[in-house]
């Protein structure tokens, strides 16, 4: 299996994330996505977004969108789960994911922040809106885990929740948000990170990192 990603991309941690969870080994594939790589036509035939995650089977399959992928991967190598059996839970911990991924990453995004550059935005408005939703998203993460047991995100194993936040929290501190806020957060991070996994997949470990 190919994975195509670039080591800074938040999404394509979450897949890496999940990889090393389940302990599936692939190949990694880089796409410069500041140089534009992604938009090349050898790219855009893989996926048509232009965007990175992509996850190329040995078959030639490509799946695309992280959590997509992640879905696949929980579903081919079922240990560890991704989900808790109690349906109540899963919908927190998916709700918890999809408002990280909806929600908060396509708004702080590499396309949006260009287009606002575009629209005339000087670059410090253009990080300050990053930083804000960052913050503002994160802030409503927080209150989300409020009766949640530690130290993940759901309870004693990581969940799809603390693969999708490990990466934003990167993002949030990478545009300036504060981040010391939301100690819930860091706790579920500090949980996260201690596990090779976690810590293997981080985007400065990538043989792409700048
Ligand atoms: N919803 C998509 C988001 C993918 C995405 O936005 N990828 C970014 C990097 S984190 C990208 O490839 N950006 C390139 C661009 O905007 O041109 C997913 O979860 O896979």
């Amino acid at each position: 299996m190919k994975l195509h990603g670039y080591f800074r991309s938040g999404a394509a941690y979450r897949v890496r994330i999940a990889l090393n969870l389940k302990g599936v080994e692939v190949e990694h594939v880089s796409h410069h996505l500041r140089k534009g790589e992604q938009r090349a036509e050898s790219y855009l035939a893989i996926n048509p977004q232009g965007l990175v995650p992509a996850l190329e089977l040995d078959d030639g399959t490509v799946l695309t969108q992280s959590l997509a992928i992640i879905g696949w991967l929980d579903e081919t190598y079922p240990e560890p789960p991704f989900l808790p059996t109690d349906p109540v839970l899963r919908a927190k911990v998916r709700a918890f994911a999809l408002a990280i991924a909806c929600d908060i990453h396509p708004v702080q995004n590499l396309g949006v922040l260009k287009r606002l550059r575009r629209l005339g935005l000087d670059e410090e408005t253009v990080l300050q809106w990053a930083a804000d939703v960052n913050a503002d998203g994160l802030a409503a993460c927080e209150v989300m885990l409020r009766n949640q047991e530690g130290p993940f995100c759901f309870g004693a194993a990581p969940t799809l929740a603390d693969v999708c936040l490990v990466p934003q929290l990167g993002n949030a501190r990478r545009y300036g948000a504060d981040v010391q806020r939301f100690p819930r957060l860091l706790e579920a991070e500090a949980a996260s990170k201690a596990l090779p996994a976690f810590a293997k997949a981080a985007p400065e470990l990538q043989p792409d990192a700048e």
